[in-house]
Parts: structure tokens; sequence; C-alpha cells
């Protein structure tokens, strides 16, 4: 499973702009599978423990804020150099620096509007991944 596996969520803002369809759309296209996919809001709790790597970060209160203040839509998705490929995919953390063609350069709005997130290594993956899918079922695929 190792290098294969990648955990995405399309932010709240995201989902607000109807923005779901088309960005799985380029997901889909850019060779990724989709081998686990759930819409949910995540409780200010949640939130906090997802991200809990920046608690000391000073944007931490404002993007937990944002994070639980509408539904997400999680997917665990399934390819050769997952981590790294989906990363290139979306682009960087702040949309104006984000390359031509990738999804926050054509979706965020901002840098806490950021339209989606992708894990950052093989052991986040797999932690983010067992966060959102815990149950065997769910998680079989891979
Ligand atoms: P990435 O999601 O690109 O890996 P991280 O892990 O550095 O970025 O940050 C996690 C999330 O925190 C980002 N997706 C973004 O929403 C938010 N964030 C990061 N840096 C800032 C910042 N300077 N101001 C506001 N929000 C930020």
């Amino acid at each position: 499973m190792n290098g294969k596996i990648t955990l995405t969520m399309i932010k709240p803002f995201a989902v607000k702009q109807h923005h779901v369809g088309e960005i799985l759309s380029d997901i889909e296209k850019a060779g990724f599978h989709i081998r686990a996919l759930k819409m949910t809001q995540l409780p200010v709790e949640k939130a906090e423990l997802f991200y809990a790597e920046h608690k000391e970060k000073p944007f931490f209160n404002e993007l937990v804020a944002f994070m639980s203040s509408g539904p997400v839509v999680a997917a665990l998705l399934e390819k050769e150099n997952a981590v790294a490929d989906f990363r290139a995919l979306i682009g960087s953390t702040d949309p104006t620096k984000a390359a031509e063609g990738t999804i926050r350069r054509k979706y965020a709005k901002d840098m806490t509007r950021n339209a989606i997130h992708g894990s950052d290594s093989d052991e986040n993956a797999l932690r983010e991944s067992r966060f959102f899918f815990s149950s065997m079922e769910e998680f079989k695929c891979c």
C-alpha cells in the first residue's frame, strides 16, 4: 500500500461553490482511482485533530473554523507515487503561486479557502485515510 495512496478533502468553500464534480473529474483524468468517497461535516474537535500538527500556527483557529463551517468531500485515492503526484496536481498552498492548470489555481479563493487538501507524506496519507475511512470494508480496496 505504501506510496500508492493519498487522502484528499475538497474544502467547504469549493463544495459551496459547486466545484465537487469538476474537481473529482480533474482528479480522475489525472489517473487517480477513487477508492472511497465521503461527504461529511467535521465538528470543530475533529478539524482540530486533523490539523493537529499546525496547532501552534497563527492561522490554526481560522483554519479549524473554516474547515468545520460546512461539508467537505473526502476521498481515498490510489495511484503510483500518489502523494507527490497529487500535490503536483493541486499546486501551491497559496493559489496566487499555484501553477496554471492546477486545482488550486482554478478553484481556490485564498490561503484558507484553497479548495483542496492533499496528504504531504505516505505516513500522513495512511493516518488521514483512517481518519475518514475507518472500517475494514471501506479500506479493503488497497
Ligand atoms: P498544504 O495544504 O499545501 O500542505 P499546509 O499543510 O502548510 O499546506 O497547511 C495546511 C492548511 O493550512 C492549508 N491547506 C491552508 O488551508 C492553511 N494554511 C497554510 N498556511 C496558511 C497561511 N499562511 N494562512 C492561512 N492559512 C494557511
